[in-house]
């Protein structure tokens, strides 16, 4: 054991400082300082432990990034190397650095052939406001500046920044600082489970991505400059789209001459098995914002993929792009995120997920539709979702206020499996570099905290 592992932590004390002087996201603060953090220490490959030496199975990557696992040296390495020779300089007055002249070539390999220049931010939230700002810009060099809406679905995540908060569809969000901003509007999502009943998948999807044609209709498709959706939805609880929805949506996009976005911040970098998420569903968007898995969650970075039809217009008409931040194309941040690349690519991990661990995951996790408690198992890739359901005939679901899916969550955090809620809706994205018998090992952890969740809600008389 190295002194990593051995090392001691006083919980008690830690959390008390936390709750101190560390306001964390999207917490009630107070509440928070009532029931104490759970401090998280070390990761190692797709476990991490806390201060109290808990090991736990992380379902969810961190928060949908670590998608190379925890613990990779050759990262460290990347970051040290760059930080000793050069740990910043800007790309702004005709300068560049070497780490993001690299990564902007190795991303033109690994994107799809329409995908040949790159903006790069700090995070998926400021991907999504360039892009907002570059649609918009692009629609007044082609001489079409009434073309500024972007539409977008309800229930999507789309980051946080008022730009960001604003496309998104949380109306949660929404209701704190007076959001969304002008010239967004959105549309249903294509939930199944929710809208679609009595349908074929088929038919619900297209009448799903009918939503948007009748958006742009009502907007007037002279008004319309985007459309922005994530390939699978995330954070709103892994909303698998049904066959044909995107291919259709691509259509009406092309229809009325609206660019087409994939917030790929998810579905990036290999979770579907797909170097991005939008080759799973066979469409070609105009533009893809990317974050997270770019450098497995290492280090911040995010950014944009501008397609030749955009690209070629700023570049050619568009003069200067009045846009950037202090840290666009920070030289470490860009060494990890080639390094990350480079071991993706090395240990043939998106073609293991697509080939092995996706369809492996996908037979585990759906013979978890059989417990009493789950009315509905899908998987995606390494994305899957469950639903907690009051009664399996009828499907119905409990009533929102008795939080079934945190009384899950609670049993699989002490049970050693790090699994979402989101209302009934229970998640997982697991590290791409999970094996058939970890995942074996996550899906026994899952269906005890099932059981033991049936126990709780059965004690509590809610069935
Ligand atoms: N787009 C998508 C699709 C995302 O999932 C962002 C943009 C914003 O990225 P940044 O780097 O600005 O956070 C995200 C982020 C959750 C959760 O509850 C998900 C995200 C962030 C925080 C919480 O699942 N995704």
């Amino acid at each position: 054991m190295n002194a990593i592992e051995t090392q001691q932590f006083d919980t008690r004390s830690l959390q008390q400082r936390d709750s101190a002087h560390y306001m964390h996201p999207f917490t009630d603060t107070k509440a928070l300082a009532g029931r104490g953090a759970r401090i998280i220490t070390r990761g190692d490959g797709i476990y991490i432990w806390d201060s109290e030496g808990n090991k736990i199975l992380d379902g969810m990557s961190g928060l949908w990034c670590v998608n190379v696992g925890y613990g990779r040296h050759e990262l460290v390495d990347a970051a040290a190397r760059q930080m000793t020779q050069l740990p910043f300089y800007n790309s702004f007055f005709n300068t560049s650095v070497i780490p993001a002249i690299e990564l902007a070539e190795l991303l033109t390999e690994i994107t799809p052939p329409q995908f040949n220049h790159f903006f790069f931010t700090n995070s998926g939230s400021e991907g999504n406001d360039t892009i907002l700002r570059m649609v918009r810009r692009y629609w007044d060099v082609k001489g079409q500046p009434q073309k500024k809406t972007l539409i977008a679905r309800k229930n999507a995540y789309h980051g946080s920044t008022v730009c960001g908060a604003s496309l998104g569809g949380m109306s949660y969000m929404h209701e704190q600082g007076d959001l969304p901003i002008p010239g967004i509007a959105h549309i249903e999502q294509p939930y199944y489970f929710e809208h679609g009943k009595g349908m074929t998948p088929e038919a619900f999807a297209l009448k799903a991505a009918g939503w948007l044609e009748e958006k742009i209709l009502e907007l007037g498709a002279d008004k319309v400059a985007a459309f922005i959706g994530e390939p699978v939805q995330g954070a709103g609880g892994v909303i698998i789209p049904p066959p044909g929805y995107w291919p259709e949506i691509q259509r009406i996009c092309d229809k009325y001459d609206v660019l087409l976005i994939c917030d790929e911040v998810i579905t990036g970098f290999g979770r579907l098995g797909t170097w991005f998420g939008h080759e799973y569903f066979g469409i070609k968007p105009d533009l893809l914002t990317f974050a997270k898995g770019v450098t497995s969650g290492y280090i911040p970075l995010g950014g944009v993929a501008v397609g030749d039809r955009v690209a070629n217009v700023l570049i050619e008409q568009g003069g200067d792009f009045n846009h950037g931040f202090t840290y666009s194309g920070h030289p470490v941040a860009c060494a990890v995120a080639v390094e990350n690349i480079r071991i993706l690519q090395r240990e043939g991990i998106v073609e293991r997920v697509a080939a092995e661990t996706a369809p492996y995951l996908r037979r585990r996790f759906t013979e978890l539709a059989d417990h009493p408690l789950v009315g509905l198992a899908e998987t995606c890739g390494l994305m899957a979702g469950l639903v907690l359901v009051k009664d399996k005939a009828t499907q119905s679901v409990f009533d929102p206020q008795h939080e079934v899916g945190m009384i899950c969550r609670g049993y699989c955090f002490s049970g050693g499996v790090i699994m979402r809620a989101v209302g009934d809706r229970m998640i997982i994205a697991p590290p791409l570099v999970i094996t058939p018998a970890q995942i074996d090992e996550m899906i026994g952890l899952i269906r005890a905290a099932l059981d033991s969740t049936l126990a709780e809600v059965q004690r509590r008389g809610l069935l």
